[in-house]
């Protein structure tokens, strides 16, 4: 059972390892190592700056910062004094920053250094008063505060922190989270499947401002009292794989396009991987060849699973001795499911419908969007918008409920054909969309990146998919490209491809 009156204040994740164990490295990586003892202290000193600068309980403060052990004190410091940390993503434009401004009604906000000169361009016409530079203005700001803080009189639903959804459709929403529902995904993913201990060191590429890299490097690690490794800047595979051979992490969590940049990564086979007792994949498919060439360098295979920021984390999760080869995975305990099909009745055994999940770890809300709100958070389910199957109680993914296109009068899923294309040798990743031609019909394009020294032919690849699928789900439009743009979370960025080809 889950009490959620036993989490009033979010900040007992990191707070609880004062007492259990001080001396323990709890981030480490190219930008520092701190004891939990000085994490804590640290974030006390940001919470107590906070407080001095004249925030009310409840006052949002907008971070757009990269993963440092800064970040997660500022964070800590934040929630524990009872203000609502707003966690960007650091690859936000100037627009999107000036809007994220004025949709937290903040008055001061946190950047690094690089992004000062765009934060400060988006300040006009917002109601930000103060903008803290982490690394040129944080000692300044941290001056002569105290190392200690007692915890803000918040309750579990209290609003203790947001994010923003990625937005592929509209502007993104801020996604609101209670001071209760991280101990609520530690309790169900983090305890009844990722299985960290404190010997372990977590390293999440995935960044924490992403909803799945924030449980991988924070939640989880801190609940057990284990080490997080934080690595600032580009994901880079060689630099991951020099991160792996020098901190030695345990656990490591991807994204399936940085699997198949790491498999396919040069000289990755002479990397030492053996740190690794264990690795996650979400928020995608991984495809299968790629997980078996990760088995073949690590020694296992990635646990795959999926989550959503309005869930915090993963809801759905392969177990890490049993793998079902292209499903996201069986309910995680804590969580509930169920598959609802377009006439609002749920799917008998084997039919196809849209995937709904509660748990106590759902965002209550979007902010300021009530029409939005109604149409995800339906009582206390979350409306995922995933079309779903189940077999023998694993669930597979089978598309978005609105991506279906018709091309010459027959349905296809683009996805059904990406996945198909991706599994040729000589692909080492590509994007299927729909794509209108100037006389409205719909058909399909394929944007590809070839392994190096592949030669591109098109008609190879066309004969490839009508081989394997229905002869008329090939992609009429094949185009080539040396590596397909990604979003801040690391997908691939299909808002810009469609965008792109439609011009
Ligand atoms: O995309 C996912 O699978 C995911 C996992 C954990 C937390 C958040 C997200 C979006």
């Amino acid at each position: 059972g889950f009490d959620k009156a036993a989490h009033p204040n979010c900040s007992d994740v990191l707070w609880q390892n004062l007492a259990r164990n001080p001396e323990k490295p709890a981030v480490t990586g190219p930008a520092g190592t701190l004891s939990y003892a000085e994490l804590i202290a640290q974030a006390a000193r940001w919470g107590n700056a906070f407080r001095a600068a004249g925030l009310a309980q409840g006052d949002r403060i907008p971070m757009l910062l990269d993963d440092s052990p800064a970040y997660v004190a500022a964070f800590f410091g934040a929630v524990r004094a009872g203000f609502v940390p707003v966690l960007l993503n650091t690859q936000t434009t100037p627009d999107l920053l000036a809007w994220f401004l004025k949709d937290t009604g903040a008055r001061l906000a946190l950047c690094e250094t690089e992004l000062r000169d765009m934060a400060e361009g988006a300040r006009a016409g917002t109601g930000l008063e103060r903008l803290v530079v982490v690394g040129e203005d944080e000692t300044d700001f941290l001056d002569g505060q105290p190392d200690t803080l007692e915890a803000a009189d918040t309750g579990p639903d209290d609003m203790a922190f947001w994010m923003y959804s990625s937005g592929s459709t509209g502007r993104p929403k801020g996604i609101v989270h209670l001071h209760h529902d991280m101990a609520y995904s530690e309790m169900s993913y983090g305890r009844h499947v990722l299985g960290l201990t404190e010997k372990d060191v977590a390293f999440s590429v995935p960044k924490m401002f992403f909803a799945y890299g924030f449980g991988n490097s924070v939640t989880f690690p801190f609940s057990v009292g284990a080490t997080t490794l934080l690595l600032p800047g580009r994901p880079d595979p060689q630099r991951i794989l020099d991160a792996i051979e020098t901190w030695r992490p345990t656990v490591f969590f991807g994204l399936p396009t940085l699997y198949t940049a790491l498999a396919r990564a040069e000289g990755v086979e002479r990397r030492d991987l053996s740190s690794l007792r264990r690795s996650v994949s979400a928020a995608e498919t991984l495809s299968e060849e790629i997980a078996g060439r990760w088995r073949a360098l690590a020694g296992h295979g990635p646990t795959e699973g999926l989550g959503s920021t309005e869930l915090l984390h993963i809801y759905l999760s392969n177990r890490h001795d049993d793998q079902r080869p292209g499903s996201a995975g069986a309910p995680v305990p804590g969580y509930e499911v169920r598959l609802v099909t377009p006439d609002g009745t749920e799917a008998g055994p084997g039919e196809e419908g849209v995937m709904e999940v509660r748990g106590h770890s759902s965002a209550p809300l979007y902010w300021n969007r009530p029409d939005k709100t109604a149409e995800t958070m339906r009582g206390d389910w979350i409306h995922t918008g995933d079309r779903f199957v189940e077999r023998d109680g694993f669930y597979y993914f089978q598309g978005r409920a609105d991506d279906l296109v018709k091309v010459s009068g027959q349905w296809v899923w683009p996805l059904e054909v990406e996945r198909c294309l991706n599994e040729h040798p000589e692909v080492h990743e590509c994007c299927v969309l729909a794509h209108e031609l100037p006389d409205r019909r719909v058909t399909l394009r394929a944007v590809v990146a070839l392994s190096p020294g592949a030669a591109e032919d098109a008609e190879a690849l066309r004969a490839f998919v009508k081989a394997r699928l229905q002869p008329y789900k090939y992609p009429r439009i094949v185009e080539f490209t040396s590596a397909l743009p990604k979003t801040g979370t690391g997908k691939i960025d299909r808002q810009a491809l469609a965008a792109a080809g439609q011009k």
